[in-house]
C-alpha cells in the first residue's frame, strides 16, 4: 500500500498540470485575474509545497519583502553583517533575489528544489530571472535569507517576482516604514499571508527616533485589526548607516529571532507546519475561484456560439423564405420567363381563364423552343443575390452580437471587419452550388419529371428549358397553394404559374417543386453553415475543453481526500 503522504505530491502536481492547462483564450471580465491566480497557485505549488513536502527538515526559506526602498537589503546586508545584497538610492534597487544562507545549506539552495524555474548564479549579475547564491561560513545552518525585489514595483516583472517569492517563503520577513507602512500594496500581501495562514514577522524600518512612540503601535494595532496579532514585529529606527549597515542595536532583536529559529528544530518545523498547512487549506478556495472563471470562460463560448447560431439560422430562414415567396421572380427573371414563355395577348387572355386556354398555352409553349440561357442566367444571379445577401447579414448580426457579449470584441481582433461579410470563397461557392443546383433539377426533370403526358411536353421543350421552367415553379409554388389560389409577385407570375400547371399537372408541379426546393434549401444550409463555421472555430479555438472547470475541481477535491487519509 502507498503511503498517503506519498501521493499528496502526486495529487498536487497533477492539479498544477490542471491549473497550467486552464483555458482564459477569452476576455471575460474575471479571466485577467483568475489566469494570474492560476499562474501563483501553479507557482507555488511548485517553488515551495512540493518541494517542501519532499523535504520537511530542509532550512527555512525567510524572504525579506516590502515596499521599493524600505530597507530590506540594507536589512539582510546588516543581519549578515557584510554587503551580502547591493543597497542602493535609486528606485528599484534589487532586480534579481539574492539568497544566502550558510554553507552547510548550499546544497538545499543550489539545485532546482526550490523555486525551479530560476536558476541560480553565484556573484554579482546573474540578472533578471535568476537568483543569486551567497553561501557562508558565518550564516548558521538552517535559515536562509532571500532579499526580494520591492512588491510594489513600478517594474511589473519585480512585482510579479516578488509575489512568486513570497509564496515560496516558509516565513516572510515583511519590511514596511514609517513612511508606508499604510499602503495598499503591502497591505493586500498581508491580507493574503493572513488567508493562508504563512508565518509573518513584521519589521517597521526606518522611523524616525522620535515616532517610534507613535508609529509603532499604530501598526501593531493594524495588524491586530486584520488578524495578524501573532506576526512578531520589530522596530528598527533610522540611524546613520556605519559602512551602509544599520547600527548593531538596532538590528539585534530581529537577528537573534531568526538564529533562535535557525538553532531550533522544534520551532522551525512549526514554521514550516503553519506555512505549509496555511498553502494546502487555501488551495480550495483559491483553485474554486479559478474554476468559477472557467465557468465563465464556458459560458461565455456558450453565448458566442449561441449568438453565431441564431444569426446563421436566421440567414437559413431567410433564404428559405425568399426561395418561398416568390420575390426571386421580379425584375430580371421575371422578365426572362416571359420572354421565355412568350409574350402577347394570349398570356394577358390568358389571367383567370386557364383550362380554356390550356391547350393553346402548350402548343404556344412547346411551338417556340426559345432559348432557356437567359431565364437561366436570370435564376442563378437571382438566387445568388439571395444566398449573399442572407450569409452577409448573417456574419454582420453575428459581429454585432459578438461585440456585445464578453470576450468578443478581443476574439475578433483587428479582423471584425473582414467577419463582417461573407468569407472571400462565398461568392465562387454560392454560384457554385447554385450551378449544381440546376444541374440537379435537369436530373430530376430528366429521371422522373412528372407523369408521362407532361413529361412528354416538358421534354419538347428541350431539358434545359423544362429546367428552368421548375426552377420558375420551386419560386412561384408555395406550400400548399395551388393554381387560382396562389397570387405569387403580382398577377404576371401567377400567370407563369398557371402555364406551369397546364403544361405539368398541378401535383407534378408541386412534387417536382418541393424536391427542388429541398435541394436548395439544402445548398444553402451547407454554404452557410461553412459560413458560420467561420466563427465557431474562433471559439473552439480558445475554448477547446469544456470539462476543464469541472477537472480543476476534481483535482482539488482529490487533494483533499488524500490529505484527509494522511491526517
Ligand atoms: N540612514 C539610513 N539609510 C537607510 C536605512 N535603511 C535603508 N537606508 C537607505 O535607503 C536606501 C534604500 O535602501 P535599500 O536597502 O536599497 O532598500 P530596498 O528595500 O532594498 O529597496 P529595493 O531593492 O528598491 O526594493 C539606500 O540608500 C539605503 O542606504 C537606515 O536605516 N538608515
Ligand atoms: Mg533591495
Amino acid at each position: 500500500m502507498t503511503a498517503p503522504t506519498l501521493r499528496l505530491p502526486d495529487a498536487l502536481a497533477a492539479l498544477r498540470d490542471r491549473l497550467v492547462a486552464a483555458p482564459f483564450g477569452l476576455a471575460t471580465p474575471g479571466r485577467d485575474a483568475a489566469r494570474h491566480s492560476a499562474h501563483a497557485v501553479a507557482d507555488q505549488i511548485d517553488d515551495y509545497l512540493l518541494p517542501r513536502l519532499r523535504d520537511l527538515d530542509a532550512p527555512l526559506l525567510t524572504v525579506v519583502g516590502g515596499s521599493t526602498g524600505a530597507g530590506k537589503s540594507t536589512l539582510v546586508n546588516s543581519l549578515v553583517g557584510a554587503p551580502v545584497t547591493t543597497a542602493g538610492v535609486l528606485r528599484p534597487t534589487t532586480r534579481s533575489p539574492v539568497l544566502v544562507c550558510s554553507t552547510a545549506d548550499a546544497g538545499s539552495f543550489s539545485g532546482d528544489r526550490v523555486l525551479p524555474g530560476l536558476p541560480r548564479v553565484t556573484g554579482a549579475g546573474g540578472g533578471p530571472g535568476t537568483v543569486q547564491l551567497v553561501a557562508r561560513d558565518d550564516v548558521p545552518p538552517g535559515l536562509a535569507l532571500l532579499d526580494a525585489p520591492d512588491v510594489d514595483s513600478v517594474v511589473e516583472s519585480n512585482r510579479e517576482l516578488a509575489g512568486q517569492l513570497l509564496a515560496a517563503a516558509d516565513l516572510w520577513v515583511f519590511v514596511t516604514t514609517a513612511a508606508r507602512y499604510a499602503d495598499a500594496v503591502p497591505w493586500d500581501l498581508l491580507r493574503t499571508a493572513q488567508e493562508r495562514g504563512t508565518a509573518l514577522a513584521v519589521v517597521l524600518d526606518r522611523v524616525p527616533p522620535e515616532a517610534t512612540a507613535e508609529v509603532a503601535p499604530d501598526l501593531a494595532g493594524m495588524l491586530d485589526r486584520a488578524g495578524l496579532a501573532g506576526a512578531r514585529l520589530f522596530v528598527v529606527e533610522e540611524r546613520p548607516l556605519v559602512d551602509g549597515l544599520l547600527p548593531e542595536d538596532q538590528v539585534a532583536p530581529l537577528r537573534s529571532w531568526l538564529h533562535g529559529l535557525a538553532a531550533d528544530q522544534e520551532a522551525r518545523a512549526a514554521v514550516v507546519r503553519q506555512t505549509l498547512t496555511g498553502a494546502l487549506d487555501s488551495l480550495e478556495q483559491r483553485v474554486t475561484g479559478i474554476a468559477d472563471a472557467v465557468d465563465e470562460q464556458a459560458r461565455a463560448a456558450d453565448a458566442l456560439r449561441t449568438a453565431t447560431a441564431a444569426a446563421y439560422a436566421g440567414a437559413r430562414e431567410g433564404v428559405d423564405e425568399g426561395v418561398r415567396s416568390g420575390t426571386l421572380l421580379r425584375g430580371e427573371v421575371l422578365a426572362r420567363w416571359q420572354e421565355f414563355v412568350g409574350t402577347g395577348e394570349w398570356m394577358r387572355a390568358l389571367q383567370g381563364q386557364v383550362s380554356r386556354f390550356r391547350d393553346r398555352v402548350v402548343s404556344a409553349v412547346t411551338g417556340r423552343p426559345t432559348p432557356a440561357d437567359g431565364l437561366q442566367d436570370a435564376l442563378e444571379n437571382s438566387v445568388e443575390r439571395l444566398l449573399r445577401a442572407e450569409a452577409d447579414r448573417a456574419a454582420e448580426r453575428t459581429v454585432t452580437g459578438w461585440r456585445a457579449l464578453p470576450g468578443g470584441v478581443q476574439l475578433m481582433g483587428d479582423d471584425d471587419r473582414e467577419l463582417e461579410q461573407v468569407s472571400p470563397d462565398f461568392p465562387e461557392a454560392a454560384a457554385a452550388q447554385v450551378r449544381d443546383w440546376q444541374g440537379a433539377v435537369l436530373d430530376l426533370v430528366r429521371s422522373q419529371g412528372a407523369d408521362k403526358r407532361s413529361r412528354a411536353r416538358l421534354l419538347s421543350w428541350g431539358v434545359n428549358g423544362a429546367g428552368a421552367v421548375v426552377m420558375v415553379a420551386v419560386f412561384a409554388h408555395t406550400g400548399g397553394l395551388t393554381g387560382g389560389e396562389v397570387a405569387v409577385a403580382g398577377g404576371t407570375t401567377a400567370l407563369g404559374q398557371r402555364v406551369l400547371e397546364a403544361v405539368f399537372g398541378d401535383a407534378a408541379v408541386r412534387s417536382l417543386a418541393d424536391r427542388a426546393r429541398e435541394d436548395l434549401e439544402q445548398r444553402a444550409a451547407e454554404l452557410l453553415a461553412f459560413e458560420q463555421a467561420r466563427f465557431d472555430r474562433r471559439v473552439d479555438e480558445v475554448v477547446p475543453d469544456p470539462s476543464a472547470a469541472e477537472e480543476l475541481r476534481a483535482a482539488v477535491r482529490d487533494l483533499g481526500v488524500v490529505r484527509r487519509a494522511a491526517a
